[in-house]
């Protein structure tokens, strides 16, 4: 994998996103020997609503980063898993010109169960993408539900593609994933739609005038692009240099990353405890009825609790 090998790191990221506790157990033992090795791309993570065109757009973008002499390599995470294997199928077959390059690795992941352990397999993945000497890790992600804010935890640099809308579709998107931005694309500027991309533009600068941002020294942007005429996709790879020179300028960019390793540790513990929680015997012969007791309004969601923690520490 070291040797960049991708068929040896697609068995990698396969054991990683394993469940089983064997499995676990080795990949465990894999991240603590690359971990060295790691922490070299830039990790950018790519949202925006259904057929705003990220997949298009990450297809131009990858082979102008490999034109560039990057090596990339692209995460879709599919956390609800509800698109099954004929989405993820379509995927591949639309980056097929990128799929083909020896320089990409395209992975899509459909992360079944909790946020945390979506966010855990791909954090690892993109672990796995740096010792295998990829220098620019790209996770798509879908815009709605909690993905979004999973996905711009471990990541660098988070994208928001949105298609050309009106007045009235702008105020539909989420002011909390405006927020998570650090930079804007409308894409389909082009055609019919390129005057419509043009208005969106204005319209999302000045919606992103009133948010105070995240961080002083980046003022995100907002920029016009056609994934599918490729207008705008090599100054979206200068954007994303000039964000990380600006962020390590003023450090940041390791800041950043040191916050994201330290919540990643909470949400490890969080799940951890409740896992050994729920197994309690103490705790699961006692669980279900307490919270049926709950649910008819006949204790307290904190008495239960209390209950239950009083149980798992006594006796679990
Ligand atoms: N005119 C125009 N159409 C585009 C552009 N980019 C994507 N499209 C079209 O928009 C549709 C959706 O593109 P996708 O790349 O699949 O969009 P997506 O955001 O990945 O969609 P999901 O993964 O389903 O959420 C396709 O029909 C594309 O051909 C563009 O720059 N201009
Ligand atoms: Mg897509």
């Amino acid at each position: 994998m070291r040797r960049g090998d991708r068929r040896a790191l697609a068995r990698a990221v396969t054991l990683v996103e394993s469940t089983r506790a064997d499995h676990r157990d080795a990949a465990e033992r894999l991240i603590d020997a690359i971990l060295p090795d790691t922490g070299g791309a830039v990790r950018i993570g790519i949202s925006g609503p259904p057929g705003a065109g990220k997949s298009t757009f990450i297809e131009r973008f990858g082979l102008e980063g490999v034109a560039l002499g990057r090596r990339v390599a692209v995460l879709a995470v599919d956390p609800a898993s509800q698109r099954g294997g004929g989405a993820i199928l379509g995927d591949k077959i639309r980056m097929a010109e990128l799929a083909r390059s020896p320089a990409a690795f395209i992975r899509p992941s459909s992360a079944a169960g909790s946020r945390g352990g979506v966010a855990r397999g791909t954090r690892e993945t993109i672990l796995l993408c740096e010792a295998a000497g990829f220098d620019a890790v790209l996770v798509e992600t879908v815009g709605i539900g909690q993905s979004e804010t999973a996905v711009a935890e471990i990541v660098d640099m988070f994208v928001l593609i949105l298609p050309p809308a009106g007045g009235d579709e702008l105020q539909g998107i989420k002011r909390g994933v405006i927020e998570l931005a650090d930079l804007v694309l409308v894409n389909k500027a082009d055609g019919d739609l390129a005057a419509a991309a043009r208005r969106s533009v204005a319209d999302y600068a000045s919606a992103l005038g009133l948010i105070r941002p995240a961080l002083p020294e980046w003022q995100v942007g907002v920029r016009a692009v056609s994934a599918l005429k490729g207008t705008g996709i090599e100054e979206t790879w200068d954007e994303v240099a000039r964000f990380r020179a600006v962020l390590e300028r003023t450090g940041a960019w390791s800041r950043r990353r040191a916050e994201q390793t330290r919540s990643a540790l909470w949400s490890e513990i969080g799940d951890s405890l409740l896992q050994c929680f729920r197994a309690a015997p103490a705790v699961a012969e006692r669980l279900a009825a307490l919270e049926q007791e709950v649910m008819a309004g006949a204790r307290t969601p904190a008495a239960a609790a209390r209950i239950l923690l009083a149980a798992f520490l006594n006796k679990g």
